[in-house]
């Protein structure tokens, strides 16, 4: 059943966005929704433009993400980066299915074409029968990057997956974010928008990331936001959240990750196991909401999807 005709735009990142997405389709209209994705994961390799998050969200609300990463595609096989690998030697640490590189291929054929990402992005979710709209943070490149304690500046990718994510983490930061204009639509998307969701994303490298492109944080003062904490009793449903927000001076908890929004920030979900978090969470001028955030089926998280519009209706 849609909500009333409300224009949703909503902030995401990863995995968690992707699953939480599928519920908010079913509340509101999907042609009344805009997400707008971070695209600081976004790397090159093997000459291939690579979008995770992009990927991820398309491919989940396409019917074709692999469901039990909760990236890449569903049955895919390893052919070319075996014969990468073992014949020539090239690097296999970021694991690209057959499947996947079809969709690098095409995204690296339009942009070398001079297609901005964001009709490249268009077009792949078209050919996913993707019914939201969904639009790239920014055109432009840039690229997060982690500085460890041991001093090594890595890319996001080379930090979480070439090294799992076992170097401690000295600072995170944007390359290239300040000369980076919001992509076509964004802000349009966030002027008409009635609500913005934070998807329960990794408030450090994805929805953060979002905000830092310039004239994007602005835009959030003109309207109510609402959003899905992305930690349950002080740790990550999964991803990487709880190394990076000490990096930034944030707490492991549902109400810390409301105080870094705060400025900004109108509702918050957090989970039944966050109950007691409730009342910090009003103290910060926050209206809390307390339900079951363990998006393990589709009902749940069109049920979350409803609370977290509704806390701020
Ligand atoms: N994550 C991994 O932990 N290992 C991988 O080999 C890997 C490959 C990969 C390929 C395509 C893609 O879209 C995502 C991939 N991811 C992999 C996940 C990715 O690192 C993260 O999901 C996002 O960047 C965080 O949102």
């Amino acid at each position: 059943m849609a909500d009333s005709r409300r224009k949703v735009v909503a902030l995401a990142g990863g995995v968690g966005a992707a699953r939480f997405l599928r519920g908010l389709v079913r509340v509101v209209a999907p042609d009344d929704v805009t997400v707008v994705v971070n695209t600081g994961d976004d790397l090159v390799l093997h000459g291939l433009h690579i979008s995770p998050d992009l990927d991820t969200i398309t491919y989940t609300l396409g019917g074709g993400i692999d469901p039990v990463r909760g990236w890449g595609r569903a049955g895919d096989t390893l052919m070319m980066a075996g014969e990468l690998a073992a014949r020539y030697g090239q690097p296999d640490w970021f694991m690209l299915g057959d499947r996947d590189l079809a969709t690098h291929v095409l995204r690296t054929h339009l942009l070398r074409e001079g297609h901005p990402l964001s009709v490249v992005t268009a077009v792949i979710a078209r050919a996913w029968e993707v019914a939201c709209r969904l639009l790239p943070m920014t055109d432009d490149p840039v690229a997060t990057r982690i500085q460890t304690a041991d001093g090594r500046t890595l890319h996001f990718q080379e930090w979480w997956v070439r090294e799992a994510a076992k170097p401690d983490v000295g600072r995170v930061w944007l390359d290239g974010v300040e000369s980076a204009q919001p992509a076509p639509g964004v802000l349009d998307a966030l002027d008409a928008a009635d609500v913005v969701v934070l998807c329960p994303s990794n408030p450090v490298v994805s929805i953060a990331t979002i905000l830092a492109v310039p004239g994007i944080r602005a835009a959030l003062d003109r309207v109510p936001v609402t959003g899905v904490s992305p930690i349950i009793g002080g740790s990550v449903v999964r991803g990487m959240a709880d190394r990076l927000l000490p990096a930034v001076g944030v707490g492991v908890s549902a109400a810390a990750v409301a105080g870094y929004y705060a400025e900004f920030l109108d509702g918050w979900v957090i989970d039944r196991e966050d109950a007691p978090l409730a009342d910090e969470v009003a103290a910060l001028g926050i209206r809390p909401a307390v339900t079951n955030t363990v998006m393990d089926s589709v009902v749940v998280t069109e049920a979350l999807a409803r609370t977290a519009l509704e806390v701020v209706s």
